[in-house]
């Protein structure tokens, strides 16, 4: 492809996003914000009593083809995102063509139940179309900014008003491996095509779209007590010092936990990091909570109770912390979860994981019971919910 040809159908790409909404034109219509929906008894009940709350990622599909999944989503969930819905693979497959309505399903489902919606994520490494790489690949950095910001225009602008919270940047950290910059920062096409600054770049045009959205830095790998985890909580905090000092305008900080059971865990490690997010002003959220239960024993009884004790151990460090404010899985119930599908986690006897508050049949199972006794046994957080919720 030559340069202008690159050139032309990346901003053509862009433009066909959908960012101009017409001067004038209506803003779409997402429905009425509803009561809540949740019974007090849910983990969602539980959390609220206590300043918290409780949500899912979920994908539209379910919602549109289940009556019971939508009874048991307004029962048991405050908060709610679609797991892909938003992502620039599914809004945006091919230039030109934006497809909101996966999307605007949740958006709609969540608004007329009361929940809070989280958007996830603006810019990450995966989930992109496949003209986008090699698009940023050949740009400019100024076509590349420009780029970013008609996407995050597009997207952002679109559910203006109706997000809660949106997940900026995913996953910028180098992972598991040689970490190859003094940075720590995961080699990625926005990195190379935009240098280390695209991380506060999306933090403000994200800002300039949607100010009264609260803007989270999602990240993962940063739960367990191993030494490159511990290195990745250290650089986490670094940038963030960073990020403050440079007035970013981030908000929240997302705590992905996708925990996998035989992985050691030191609470007090835990503690000492949430306090330290805590300390720069921000608000935390568990993104993405589940267990894999690959280690634990076939036997569905055991390796239930094996990860709701896990899950316990886990959930008493993070809601101690005043500056946690939700929790969110990644999922809501085992017949819907990534673990099965992904070569890493899939367990080795066969079996389907059951990593989720529910299982298969949408019963509820002991890792529903020690997150609602966690939060019932949480400190109040209201004092800090309403702070935080000033902008700070
Ligand atoms: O669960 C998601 C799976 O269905 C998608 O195929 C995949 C790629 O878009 O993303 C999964 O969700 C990921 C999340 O967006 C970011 N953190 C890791 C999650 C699990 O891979």
């Amino acid at each position: 492809m030559s340069m202008s040809l690159n050139r032309r159908s990346l901003l053509a790409g862009a433009a066909a996003a959908g960012l101009a909404r017409p001067a004038g034109a209506a803003a779409p219509d997402f429905g009425p914000v509803g009561k809540p929906s949740w019974s007090a008894d849910g983990p969602q009940g539980a959390a609220a009593a206590k300043g918290l709350a409780f949500g899912a990622a979920v994908p539209s599909n379910l919602l549109n083809h289940s009556a019971e999944f939508r009874r048991i989503l307004a029962r048991e969930c405050g908060v709610l995102l679609g797991n892909n819905e938003m992502k620039m693979a599914v809004v945006l497959p091919e230039p030109g063509r934006p497809d909101f309505a996966p999307a605007d399903a949740i958006v709609r489902f969540g608004r007329a139940h009361g929940q809070s919606l989280r958007g996830h994520a603006l810019v990450w490494h995966e989930a992109l179309p496949n003209w986008v790489a090699p698009l940023l690949d050949h740009a400019s950095q100024g076509q590349a900014e420009d780029f970013l910001r008609r996407w995050i225009g597009t997207v952002a602008g679109r559910y203006r008003g109706t997000i809660a919270s949106w997940d900026v940047v995913n996953e910028v950290l180098a992972g598991y491996g040689p970490v190859h910059r003094a940075d720590g920062l995961r080699e990625t096409p926005w990195l190379a095509a935009l240098g280390p600054d695209y991380i506060d770049l999306a933090f403000r045009l994200a800002h300039e779209t949607d100010p009264r959205a609260a803007l989270a830095w999602n990240e993962d790998s940063l739960e367990h007590a191993f030494d490159w985890v511990e290195a990745r909580r250290v650089r986490a905090l670094k940038r963030l010092e960073g990020m403050r000092a440079r007035g970013v305008p981030i908000r929240r900080f997302g705590i992905q936990a996708h925990l996998v059971g035989d992985h050691p865990f030191d609470p007090k490690a835990f503690r000492r990091f949430l306090a330290e997010l805590g300390q720069f002003g921000l608000g935390i959220e568990i993104t993405e909570l589940d267990i894999d239960d690959k280690a634990f024993p076939a036997d569905p009884a055991a390796r239930d109770r094996a990860v709701a004790d896990f899950l316990r151990r886990f959930l008493d460090v993070v809601l101690d912390e005043p500056a946690v404010l939700n929790v969110v899985t990644w999922g809501l119930f085992d017949g819907d979860t990534w673990l099965n599908d992904h070569p890493d986690h899939r367990r080795r006897d066969g079996l389907r994981q059951r990593p989720l508050p529910l299982d298969e049949m949408m019963r509820p199972k002991p890792f529903r019971e020690a997150l609602v006794a966690a939060f019932r046994h949480a400190p109040d957080h209201a004092a800090t919910r309403a702070r935080l919720r000033q902008g700070a």
